[in-house]
């Protein structure tokens, strides 16, 4: 299914909490990369991965309306204070016509990638777009790096045992590149973590576990 795909669209959100909180979103991040850039990435002269040069990139900052759990807060930088004081938006209808231009812009058909994003960021997403009474194209492919990296772990390396925080962003990136990313849990710095790893990780996607987004069920 993956060499269908012409555009991998990377998707990250932050939220007021975790799942059992009814989270709303505070943050949203999509960057398209072409299938083309993910096949033959760059090298620096110190032989480290570049970006690629072509990327289409959403940022947005959201005003959830509820109050962020003091975790969420924490790890985001975000609060509600600041994003009234910058007199943000809620997650409305202006959004969601951006979101499905910015999606209809790129080369079809595309892919969405989040990590856990079938645990979290799809669900979460599918819930937001329903309240506002939207959806986005039910034949959006949709990919979970996490499961797909605990998949290929697996089957790599059957009897390895597993540690906590292995398949996280952070602990993938550590593996792959010998440091912790600059930053985590901002949207778009987890965004370019997740792709700097899939351009390391070259069969992810060819061994992933595609999924239409019509199937992708609400949080809530
Ligand atoms: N989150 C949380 N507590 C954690 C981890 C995440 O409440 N320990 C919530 C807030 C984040 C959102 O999940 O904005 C997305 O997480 P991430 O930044 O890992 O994408
Ligand atoms: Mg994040």
């Amino acid at each position: 299914m993956g060499s269908l795909v012409k555009t991998f669209i990377f998707l990250d959100l932050e939220a007021t909490g975790l799942n059992g909180t009814r989270p709303k979103i505070t943050e949203l991040c999509l960057v398209a990369v072409h299938a083309s850039s993910l096949k033959n990435p760059t090298t620096n002269d110190s032989g480290e991965i570049q970006l690629p040069r072509v990327l289409d990139k959403l940022c947005l900052c959201v005003d959830p309306g509820k109050p962020f759990t003091p975790i969420a807060s924490e790890i985001t930088g975000l609060d509600n204070e600041l994003l009234r004081s910058c007199e943000k938006k809620t997650f409305d209808e202006s959004l969601i016509n951006t979101v499905i231009q910015f999606i209809n812009r790129q080369a079809q058909p595309v892919c969405l990638v989040a990590h856990n994003g079938f645990n979290y960021d799809f669900p979460l997403l599918k819930t937001e777009l329903h309240q506002q009474d939207h959806d986005l194209p039910s034949s959006i492919l949709c990919v979970d790096s996490l499961q797909a990296f605990r998949n290929l772990n697996s089957e790599e390396r059957p009897r390895t045992k597993r540690s906590k925080g292995q398949f996280t962003l952070k602990g993938i990136h550590e593996q792959f590149f010998g440091k912790e990313p600059n930053i985590s849990h901002s949207a778009e710095e987890d965004v370019l973590t997740l792709i700097l790893i899939i351009l390391k990780a070259d069969r992810l996607l060819d061994v992933a576990n595609y999924k239409h987004w019509g199937e992708i069920n609400k949080m809530y």
